[in-house]
């Protein structure tokens, strides 16, 4: 460091430069002080509550970190919001890649927001595990309703697990809807276990579809038919709409084979161009049409606290296995009773019983 002092001294020519810090005091100085203005859990609570982005933002990321620490903090802002939240809309989007999930969130968002609407897109994304992120790129795609203030898109969580990675979409949920967002958008890829994660943290669940020649009813898995409140048919615009039509019918009748739904609704099929917004209204009253249905026979309400019921189980499920398989102890042994199961030294019941006796007795 230079100093007036050293300048004036007369056996000094020049203060030259100073010598290198392994770690400079103006980035510590810098450290220092952005730690101290970290917010406190009951700042962040507060701004949430006000609609402050940057508070939600901040809550989300410690929500999905993995320090215990931020964990805590994260708990506890989600607590606070619990009695604010609850007061949404939750709609699963799902579609193979390419169906045009992106291009109809942006749609269907901008239509949202033009009724008033505060919309927050989320994403569970198994393939983010690995990409970090998958629904950045995504942000391109969804020019229009990233600059819309009354919207809110966040990237899917990444994790080891897709049960960690829902987790935390669930519990961003809550922060979404206390900061006032009133429609939840959770977009999934259609490829699989994903669906049945996102199913259990919505009110709707939209499978987007678009018309194959001929083949509509080839490669979609049954399991995610059965869950959709609504299949709709994308893309129906310029040559293919006559296909889109004739799909719609085929959904239809395949709709029908299904056993009727304990919501007492009976999922419908559309057709919409996320490109030219056609369609993209009725999606909207198909989703008022099945709230008006559901909340009035209360199945609305029920599902949700058995969501609710599901999530705390999900959660100790998965932080019971995450943590048997990080312990010290059974990791040492793991490997070597792997071995002896698969020599028939020991059955594999026995050597179950055995590592989780050790594990419960630590
Ligand atoms: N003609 C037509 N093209 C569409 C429509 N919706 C989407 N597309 C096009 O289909 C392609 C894929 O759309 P995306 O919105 O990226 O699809 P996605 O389902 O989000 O795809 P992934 O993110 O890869 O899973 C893009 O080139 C879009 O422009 C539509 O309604 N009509
Ligand atoms: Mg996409």
């Amino acid at each position: 460091m230079t100093s007036k002092k050293a300048h004036s001294s007369a056996l000094q020519e020049k203060a030259g430069i100073s010598q290198p810090e392994s770690i400079s005091s103006q980035s510590v100085e810098y450290i220092q002080h952005s730690r101290k203005v970290q917010p406190s859990a009951e700042e962040l609570v507060e701004g949430i509550l006000a609609g402050n982005i940057t508070a939600l933002s901040r809550a989300i990321t410690l929500v999905e970190s993995t320090n215990p620490i931020h964990l805590a903090k994260a708990n506890t802002i989600i607590n606070s919001c619990l009695p604010f939240a609850n007061k949404s809309v939750r709609i699963g989007i799902t579609g193979v890649p390419g169906v045009g999930k992106s291009t109809f969130i942006e749609a269907f968002g901008k239509h949202l927001t033009s009724l008033g609407k505060k919309v927050a897109v989320l994403a569970v994304d198994p393939s983010s595990t690995i990409s970090h992120g998958s629904i950045l790129g995504d942000k391109t795609r969804m020019e229009e309703l990233v600059k819309d203030l009354n919207a809110f898109i966040r990237p899917s969580a990444s994790g080891e697990t897709l049960g960690g990675v829902a987790r935390k979409t669930r519990e961003t949920i809550t922060l979404c809807e206390a900061a006032g967002f009133d429609t939840i958008i959770i977009e999934t890829v259609g490829v699989g276990q994903s669906e049945t994660a996102v199913h259990s943290m919505v009110d709707f669940f939209l499978l987007l579809k678009i018309a194959g020649a001929g083949d509509e009813l080839q490669g979609i898995k049954r399991g995610i038919m059965e869950m959709a409140d609504a299949i709709v048919i994308n893309k129906a615009d310029g040559d293919n709409i006559k296909n889109a039509q004739f799909a719609k019918v085929e959904f239809n009748r395949a709709l029908h084979l299904f056993p009727a739904k304990k919501s007492g609704w009976t999922p419908k099929t559309t057709t919409c161009s996320a490109l030219t917004s056609e369609g993209i209204p009725e999606v909207w009253n198909t989703i008022t049409e099945f709230l008006n249905l559901t909340q009035s026979n209360s199945y609305f309400f029920e599902k949700r606290k058995e969501q609710n019921q599901f999530w705390m189980l999900e959660t100790i499920n998965d932080q019971l296995k995450s943590n048997f398989y990080s312990s010290t102890g059974i990791q040492q042994l793991l490997e070597s009773t792997k071995k002896a199961v698969q020599n028939d030294e020991i059955s594999p019941f026995a050597a179950a019983t055995l590592l989780l006796e050790k594990y419960f007795t630590k």
